[in-house]
């Protein structure tokens, strides 16, 4: 029997919907905490297989999900393009901001593969290790989300140089969202080859865009993407993950041509069912503050995703990542919900 996740990408049925956590691994985890005080600097960390094969099994062991996701970062992409990105405590990820015409020509693809080989070796020894009804997941960042933490410097910001850069100087950005594009397609596909089942792309910063502005930074590049990955690797299943893209998601899944939509939490799920499930297969939209504060509101949110989108193609996730607040036991009763649960 195809495994749950898999099934479902493709749309068709499963006992009871797969389900899987954004950023299930990481700080909320005890043993997380644990793994990471061996080795502090986080893109090393990043890059030690041994390591990123542990962190990505943890939660795995606690919830029994139906996907695991590769534990790395979406920057990996930046920093093997030379960005010098580094990971300060209590601030996030911090590189090199590109700020001219000058610096994006210089960016070069060549030898990507090369040194990012450490993240394809934890892909193939997780195809060893997982249990065998877990899918693994490759993920990496869309272009304009890496291009906006590229052009910033650092996260926290509103996008607030990239989105002007966009404007003033579109043929330059373009080219800047080219490389992203063959780096982007370049690093999946190593992760594919190596045995990731599907492809997740986090377009995390995509609600910050104009309408317009989305269609070209977001929608046409992601849909070059998978275009080319297609080509590679017929019948990969690919998520995207727009988030924050509000009724532009009904464009996005009909111009990419994704086999599912990671949905955040502020998407109407009677709009969700009505509309974009009938295109292709859907994955979300727990609001993570949610599972944050716990209790009955969590389960009833829990059941009511369910009931209204269960029967379609449906992946049980959040909105957003799990925040490093959050106490393991939500996660766990979640998970314990979503185990007991059954379609009649
Ligand atoms: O100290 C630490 O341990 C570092 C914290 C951390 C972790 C655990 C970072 C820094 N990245 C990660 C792992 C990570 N990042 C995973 C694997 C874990 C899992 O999913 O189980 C994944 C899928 C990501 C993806 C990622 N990184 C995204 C897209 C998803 C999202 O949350 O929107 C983004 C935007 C990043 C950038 C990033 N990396 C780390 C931080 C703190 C940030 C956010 C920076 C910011 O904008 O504030």
């Amino acid at each position: 029997m195809e495994k749950r996740l898999l099934r479902v990408l493709k749309r068709q049925p499963a006992d009871r919907p797969p389900f899987w956590f954004m950023r299930q691994a990481g700080r909320y985890l005890p043993e997380y905490q644990e793994l990471r005080r061996s080795q502090p600097d986080f893109l090393r960390f990043c890059y030690t297989p041994d390591l990123a094969v542990e962190a990505t099994l943890q939660p795995i062991r606690r919830f029994q999900p139906d996907a695991a996701i590769l534990f790395s970062d979406i920057l990996v992409v930046a920093d093997a393009l030379d960005r010098k990105v580094r990971f300060v405590e209590g601030q996030g990820p911090v590189m090199e901001a590109l700020t001219d015409a000058a610096a994006v020509g210089a960016l070069s693809t060549t030898g990507l593969k090369e040194r990012l080989a450490p993240v394809y070796e934890a892909v193939a020894r997780l195809g060893e290790v997982l249990p065998s009804e877990v899918a693994l997941i490759g993920f990496a960042g869309a272009p304009w989300t890496v291009a906006l933490y590229m052009i910033e410097g650092r996260g926290g910001t509103e996008g607030a140089r990239a989105r002007s850069w966009a404007y003033a100087e579109p043929e330059v950005f373009a080219a800047l969202i080219d490389v992203l594009v063959n780096a982007t397609v370049c690093h999946l596909s190593a992760q594919i080859a190596r045995g990731a089942e599907a492809v997740q792309l986090f377009d995390s910063w995509a609600g910050l865009l104009a309408a317009d502005e989305f269609r070209r930074w977001v929608i046409a590049p992601t849909a070059e993407i998978v275009r080319r990955l297609r080509a590679e690797h017929s019948g990969i299943p690919i998520i995207g993950f727009p988030r924050g893209a509000g009724v532009l998601y009904a464009d996005y899944v009909r111009e990419t041509g994704v086999d599912a939509v990671s949905l955040d939490a502020g998407v109407p799920i009677g709009w969700v069912a009505e509309v974009l499930q009938p295109l292709c297969a859907v994955q979300g939209n727990l609001d993570n503050y949610l599972l944050r504060v716990g209790g009955t509101e969590l389960d009833r949110a829990t059941d009511r995703l369910i009931d209204t989108l269960g029967r379609g193609p449906f992946i049980f996730n959040l909105g957003h990542g799990v925040l490093p607040v959050t106490p393991v036991e939500h996660v766990m009763r979640v998970a314990a919900r979503l185990h007991g649960r059954a379609l009649e």
